[in-house]
C-alpha cells in the first residue's frame, strides 16, 4: 500500500514536471542575435550584418496564433533597430528608432512580445539609418495549419531573400547620390524615366550571386512554396520561374485568387509566394530576378540529385523593363475589406528635388512634419500622387490595406498590401480600418529616398506621443544623440 503511494507520488511528479518543461519550453523567448559576419561576394571577402538565431538559423519561423517571444540581442558595434515587416502589432513593439523606441545600443538587447494575427511571409530588416544596406534583415515566416501550401503539407518551403550589395560605405553612397544630383542632366536623359538611382557591385539571392549560386536540392515530382522576399534597399525585379510554371497564391503574406505565369513582378519590401511543380525528370531549374531597366539578374537554382549544374549567366538577353501596374489590375484579393463609408481622406504628395536628392511628401523633409491623423474606428482613403520620375514603393506600418483606384480607374477586389510602388506621375488610392492605434511610420522603401526626407508618420488621435518623438520632431536630434534602450 505504502509501496504504490509512493508509486503514485513519482507518477504524479514526473507528470507535473513534464508539463511544467513543456510550459517553461513554449514560454521560452526565442533570441535572435544581429550580428557581423563576413561573406564573400565577387571573390572578395566583405563584412556585412545578420539576424540569425543561436542555432545560427537566419530569421524565424513561427505560427499564427502564437506569440511572438524574441529577445533581440545588438551583438554588432553600432545602434540598430528592428522592424517586423508587415506584421499588425502594438505600436511600441514596431522597431522605430525614436518614434516607438530609442536605439539599441551595442552590446544591449531588447524583447518584444505579441499574439501573431496573421500568417505568411513576411521579414524583418533595421530601420537605423544605413544598417538596412548592409544585409541587416532576415526572413520572418508565419505558418497557418490550415493552410494548404504551409509545411505541414506536401509542399517544400523555399525561403527566397534578394538584396542588393557594394562594396562602398552606404553613407558613402548617399554623400555621392547627394552629389551627382548636383550635375547638369544631359537632355536625353531628363525626360527618361529615373529606374535605378545606386550603382551596386552585386545583386544576392540568399547571400549568393549567380556566379556561385546557391544550389537548393529538390527530387523529380516535388511541390515547391517559394516565399520571395525583396528585402534589396534600392532595387525592384521582374521574377522569372523559367520551364516551370508559376503559380502566385499571395502578395505580401495576403491570399490572392490564384495567377499562373512564368514572369511575375516585385516591388522594394513586397513578398510573393508561387507554388511550382518540379517536372518528373531530372534537371536544374534557376528560379531567376532580373533588376529593372538592366540585363542583370540573380537567383537561385533548383536541382534534382542527378542533374549536371550548368552556368546561369548574370546578365539576361534582354534588358527588362520597368515595373509597371499589369499585375497589380490583375491581382484580386480572396477577401476584400467590408463595404463601409469612408470616414477620413489622406492625400500624399510624393515630390522630389533631384538637384539637391532630397525627397519629400507633402512637401515636409523627415523629420521635421506634421502628421496626418485618423480616429480609430475610421475607414481611411489614402491617395499617394507621384510627381516624381522615379516608383516609390509607399509602406504603411501596423496594418494591411487594399488597393482600390489606379489613375482614376477603380479595381474590384483589387490587391492587398502592406507595401505598394507607386510609380512616376501617378495616383493610387488604398483604403484600410483604423483599428490599430499608434504612430505609425509612412515611408518609401527606397533606403536613400527615405534617409532624404520621404518619410512621415501617420497618428491616431489621442495616441500618447512618447518624449523621444516629440524631440525628434521638433529637429532636436542632438538632444537624442546617445540616448539608448536600457
Ligand atoms: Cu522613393
Amino acid at each position: 500500500m505504502k509501496q504504490k503511494f509512493f508509486y503514485l507520488l513519482v507518477l504524479l511528479s514526473s507528470v507535473m514536471a513534464s508539463f511544467s518543461l513543456a510550459f517553461a519550453k513554449n514560454d521560452k523567448p526565442i533570441v535572435l542575435r544581429a550580428v557581423a559576419e563576413s561573406l564573400i561576394v565577387n571573390h572578395k571577402k566583405t563584412m556585412v550584418f545578420n539576424i540569425i538565431q543561436e542555432n545560427g538559423q537566419q530569421g524565424i519561423t513561427l505560427t499564427q496564433g502564437k506569440r511572438f517571444d524574441v529577445i533581440l540581442r545588438n551583438e554588432t558595434t553600432v545602434p540598430i533597430s528592428i522592424h517586423w515587416h508587415g506584421l499588425i502589432l502594438p505600436n511600441n513593439q514596431d522597431g522605430i528608432p525614436y518614434v516607438t523606441q530609442l536605439p539599441i545600443h551595442p552590446g544591449c538587447s531588447k524583447r518584444y512580445q505579441f499574439p501573431l494575427l496573421q500568417s505568411g511571409t513576411y521579414w524583418m530588416h533595421s530601420h537605423y539609418q544605413f544598417n538596412e544596406q548592409k544585409l541587416m534583415a532576415a526572413p520572418l515566416i508565419i505558418n497557418d495549419s490550415n493552410d494548404p501550401y504551409s509545411r505541414y503539407s506536401r509542399y517544400k518551403n523555399i525561403v527566397v531573400m534578394l538584396q542588393d550589395f557594394s562594396f562602398k560605405n552606404p553613407e558613402k553612397i548617399f554623400t555621392d547620390l547627394k552629389k551627382s544630383a548636383n550635375q547638369p542632366m544631359p537632355a536625353n536623359m531628363m525626360a527618361k524615366q529615373d529606374l535605378n538611382d545606386v550603382n551596386y557591385d552585386a545583386y544576392l539571392a540568399n547571400r549568393h550571386t549567380l556566379e556561385n549560386p546557391q544550389l537548393i536540392k529538390v527530387t523529380p515530382g516535388d511541390k515547391i512554396r517559394l516565399r520571395i522576399i525583396d528585402a534589396s534597399s534600392a532595387t525592384n525585379y521582374w521574377i522569372n520561374t523559367g520551364e516551370l510554371v508559376g503559380k502566385l497564391i499571395a502578395v505580401d503574406g495576403q491570399s490572392i485568387r490564384p495567377i499562373t505565369k512564368t514572369l511575375f513582378q516585385i516591388a522594394i519590401a513586397q513578398r510573393l509566394d508561387i507554388l511550382l511543380d518540379v517536372p518528373k525528370h531530372e534537371g536544374q531549374y534557376p528560379i531567376l530576378a532580373q533588376i529593372e531597366g538592366t540585363k542583370k539578374q540573380t537567383g537561385i537554382i533548383l536541382i534534382t540529385p542527378n542533374a549536371k549544374l550548368s552556368h546561369v549567366s548574370e546578365d539576361a538577353k534582354q534588358t527588362a523593363s520597368a515595373l509597371n501596374d499589369a499585375q497589380e489590375k490583375e491581382i484580386h484579393a480572396i477577401q476584400s475589406l467590408p463595404v463601409k463609408p469612408i470616414t477620413k481622406t489622406l492625400n500624399y504628395k510624393l515630390e522630389g528635388d533631384m538637384r539637391n536628392y532630397i525627397w519629400k511628401i507633402n512637401n515636409e523633409i523627415w523629420p521635421i512634419v506634421k502628421p496626418l491623423k485618423i480616429n480609430k474606428g475610421d475607414r481611411v482613403k489614402m491617395v499617394f500622387i507621384n510627381n516624381t520620375g522615379m516608383s516609390h514603393p509607399m509602406h504603411l506600418h501596423g496594418h494591411i490595406f487594399q488597393l482600390t483606384d489606379i489613375n482614376g480607374k477603380s479595381l474590384s477586389n483589387g490587391p492587398l498590401h502592406d507595401t505598394i510602388l507607386v510609380q512616376p506621375h501617378t495616383r493610387k488610392t488604398i483604403i484600410f480600418d483604423a483599428d490599430n492605434p499608434g504612430i505609425w511610420m509612412l515611408h518609401c522603401h527606397v533606403l536613400y529616398h527615405m534617409l532624404a526626407g520621404m518619410m512621415t508618420t501617420t497618428n491616431y488621435v489621442n495616441y500618447p506621443e512618447p518624449t523621444f518623438y516629440k524631440s525628434l520632431l521638433k529637429g532636436k536630434i542632438n538632444e537624442l544623440n546617445n540616448t539608448y534602450e536600457n
